[in-house]
């Protein structure tokens, strides 16, 4: 196979979110980055480097809101060589360094977040996030008699892959569609969630339908609860950047629109949640209030305005 034709095939499979969920599209993203490096047959290090940013480019467009593969692409590429062979190595020690470092974060916020759940507690989650499921896993694992209540997560019914990995954990789980969230907010001690995008004030941008049962949340004093790599937060919105949500395609919600005449579909596949309704952000470095997230850019991203041109 053609080396690009590898990273296409990844970038297809993040696109069509075959491989989806923010860790492990930029897991997906950074190993497919060092695998091709490997192939890469440059004479000089410009022509090295061009070729790295092109495959880095294609990976980068797949999923327009998850700063994660930003963030993974970045630190994968951030190499300061002399020669083709050291650049070559220094990348894919960056990548096999981020993906250990990312399985070991799922690990860690598992063992913290973990803590916020108590014995005989109901906790909700909404998609699917390993980070959530580590923290839920966790708790269970440490002996805590818990239930979950998992959404289904339309379109894409992200809950039945939740809920298979649940039950394959031996934990109980009820399944509900997203509009039940209210009807059973008070039964709920905690909702855990994971992020796409955790921006420079706290704010989260998760899977769509999370703003809302953040509102239930809150209206029914139920703690809510983000689980995040610390590679979820958002460098550029410390220079006022936007997060863009994606608008996916309107077949995953109607299969066929041909008969409507004046009918359009929206399908935004993420939304916004004020950091007024997080209670908690649980991160490898630590459970944090969402205040704090400027902290955690700064000082775990090493980003700084300064930074303007990275
Ligand atoms: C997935 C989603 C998840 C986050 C966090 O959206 O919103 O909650 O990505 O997941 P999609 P994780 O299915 O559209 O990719 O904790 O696994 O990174």
């Amino acid at each position: 196979m053609n080396p690009r034709n590898q990273v296409l095939e990844t970038a297809e499979k993040i696109r069509s979110m075959e491989i989806r969920g923010a860790g492990r599209i930029a897991t997906a993203a950074a190993a497919s980055l060092r695998d091709y490096s490997l192939s890469i047959e440059a004479k000089t290090l410009d022509e090295f480097n061009a070729e790295v940013k092109g495959a880095s480019d294609l990976l980068l467009e797949t999923r327009p809101t998850a700063v994660s593969l930003s963030n993974a692409l970045r630190m994968v590429t951030k190499y300061d060589a002399k020669d083709i062979d050291s650049a070559r190595q220094a990348l894919v020690n960056n990548a096999i360094r981020f993906i250990e470092n990312s399985r070991v974060a799922v690990e860690r916020i598992g063992q913290i977040g973990s803590r916020r759940i108590r014995d005989g507690d109901t906790v909700l989650t909404h998609c699917n996030s390993l980070a959530a499921i580590s923290v839920i896993g966790a708790a269970h694992k440490s002996g805590k008699k818990i239930k979950v209540i998992a959404t289904e997560s339309r379109p894409r019914f992200q809950g039945i892959t939740t809920i298979g990995m649940l039950d394959r954990l031996g934990i109980e789980t009820e399944l509900i569609v997203d509009s039940a969230a209210r009807s059973v907010m008070n039964e709920v001690d905690l909702v855990v969630v994971g992020a796409d995008v955790i921006t420079a004030n706290g704010t989260l941008v998760n899977k769509i339908g999370t703003a809302q049962i953040a509102l239930f949340a809150h209206e029914a004093r139920t703690s809510f609860m983000v689980a995040a790599e610390t590679y979820k937060f958002s460098p550029k919105t410390i220079l006022g950047e936007l997060v863009t949500i994606e608008e996916r395609e309107a077949k995953e919600v109607l299969p066929d629109i041909s008969k409507y005449k004046h009918v359009k579909v929206r399908n935004p596949a993420f939304d916004v949640t004020p950091h007024q309704y997080i209670d908690l952000i649980c991160t490898e470095a630590g459970a944090i209030p969402p205040e704090m997230s400027y902290i955690i850019i700064r000082e775990r991203l090493g980003w700084d305005i300064e930074d303007e041109d990275n």
